[in-house]
């Protein structure tokens, strides 16, 4: 018999923890969710959900540069994995990770309400959102280890002061040297279910209730330094001159043109800009512009990536401009797993809430998970698709759903586990 939850009283214990997180203490911005590893926003973010995880009796800790993870069986056990991440995009909205580790909490709540005694483990993935070092799902990475001293010694570094992550981590407490133990965080693990926010609009159009994420979009994430001649506007010819800026313009259309071309839903978008020197009567003579290109076809991505490096080195050329392309990650599409999806689907079915199987255009901690543990995801709407956005909101009522969705998934899974 399915477990059956009072799903009002879940909806507002979920709504509580993440609209709590709303609160000034818990972003640096006034117009938006903005927090991310190592500050102080963060910091209190990641300790209200380790109070709540030690109120169910979680012993809960953080591995050598800020996982945060709770448990409720002794450590070594086999566990059942479930969390999201707490960060937020620096333009943020208080659903996109807060949701997810919220449902965590409120299906360890029900586990031990509902005297089901799961063999839990709560994760919070630091700096999912690569709002604080511009490199996104760091911590799971970190944990699968799917990264190299080198780039986290060297690679990496804040975007708000250029200093060294492991600088920071260590003043914040952490010991990054140590990152190879964090593989532990990963460790026993029978199953691993992360929930979140659509981020897109088919649950909402279709009237949908809950999204069953079979794949996850790969993506790569690269950067195209552009080195001009700056020059004055009024006094440098149209010929001759390399405008590191128009050539910018240039390479921004193509990556649109490129991932049209792609098809199957691959997607590509440059989403920052610097110009140097960036002012009226200058000519720019050099820009940085970052390209993020996904799908669920690697060779369609990784095609538009590559297509658009050559078509920057052509067009720098033609305008006497140089032009440097350097990729930050890439990581490859992740099918989730058949057996956790099984289990959803059945979950929902005997609770008569409605579901559809399919893709996520996000990436998330899940992708790295994914590599070490049987591994799905839950979606649930949100309003209009709307996301990195201070205007993005979900229903509460829909989260509670999914908490009862995954709960029963891990009773079943339980169940028909190999004794
Ligand atoms: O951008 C992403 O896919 C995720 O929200 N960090
Ligand atoms: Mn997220
Ligand atoms: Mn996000």
């Amino acid at each position: 018999m399915p477990v059956v939850i009072d799903r009002a009283r879940s909806r507002d214990r979920i709504a509580h923890d993440v609209l709590t997180l709303t609160e000034p203490q818990y972003t640096s911005s006034s117009t938006a969710i903005c927090r991310y590893a190592y500050t102080p926003e963060y910091r209190r973010t990641a300790d209200y959900f380790a109070a709540r995880l030690r109120e169910l009796g979680f012993e809960v800790w953080e591995d050598a540069v800020g996982n945060l993870v709770g448990q409720n069986v002794p450590r070594g056990e086999r566990v059942y994995g479930l969390g999201s991440h707490c960060d937020s995009n620096r333009n943020g909205g208080p659903w996109d990770g807060p949701l997810g580790v919220a449902v965590a909490l409120e299906v360890c709540r029900l586990s031990g309400e509902h005297g089901l005694d799961l063999p839990l483990r709560v994760i919070s993935f630091l700096e999912e959102e690569g709002s604080g070092f511009g490199q996104m799902l760091l911590g799971s990475r970190i944990a699968a280890g799917r990264i190299t001293d080198e780039e986290l010694r060297d690679g990496l570094r804040a975007i708000d002061d250029g200093r060294p992550f492991v600088e920071h981590a260590r003043e914040a407490g952490y010991r990054p040297q140590e990152w190879r133990s964090c593989s532990e965080t990963l460790d026993d693990l029978d199953g691993w279910i992360e929930t979140h926010i659509e981020q897109g609009r088919v649950l909402q159009d279709e009237g949908t209730t809950l999204g069953i994420v079979e794949a996850i979009a790969g993506y790569v994430h690269a950067d195209v330094h552009l080195d001009g001649r700056a020059g004055h506007a009024g006094a440098t010819p149209m010929i001759g001159r390399a405008d590191a800026l128009a050539t910018a313009a240039e390479i921004i259309l193509e990556a649109e043109r490129l991932a049209v071309q792609a098809g199957h839903a691959t997607v590509a978008t440059v989403g920052e800009l610097d110009v140097e020197p960036g002012l009226i009567n200058v000519v720019p003579g050099a820009v940085r512009l970052s390209l993020d290109t996904r799908g669920v076809r690697e060779d369609a991505f990784r095609g538009v990536a590559s297509a658009l490096e050559s078509f920057a080195q052509e067009a720098a050329r033609r305008r006497g401009v140089a032009a440097r392309y350097v990729q930050r990650t890439a990581v490859a599409p992740t099918p989730m797993d058949a057996g956790i999806l099984a289990a959803l689907q059945e979950s929902a079915d005997a609770a008569g809430i409605t579901h559809r199987r399919m893709a996520s255009g996000a990436a998330h901690d899940t992708m790295c998970v994914a590599g070490r543990a049987p591994s799905a995801m839950v979606f649930v709407p949100c309003r209009d698709g709307i996301s990195h956005a201070p205007e993005e909101d979900s229903d509460p009522a829909d989260a509670a759903l999914a908490a009862e969705v995954v709960l029963n998934a891990l009773v079943r899974l339980r169940a028909t586990a190999p004794s």
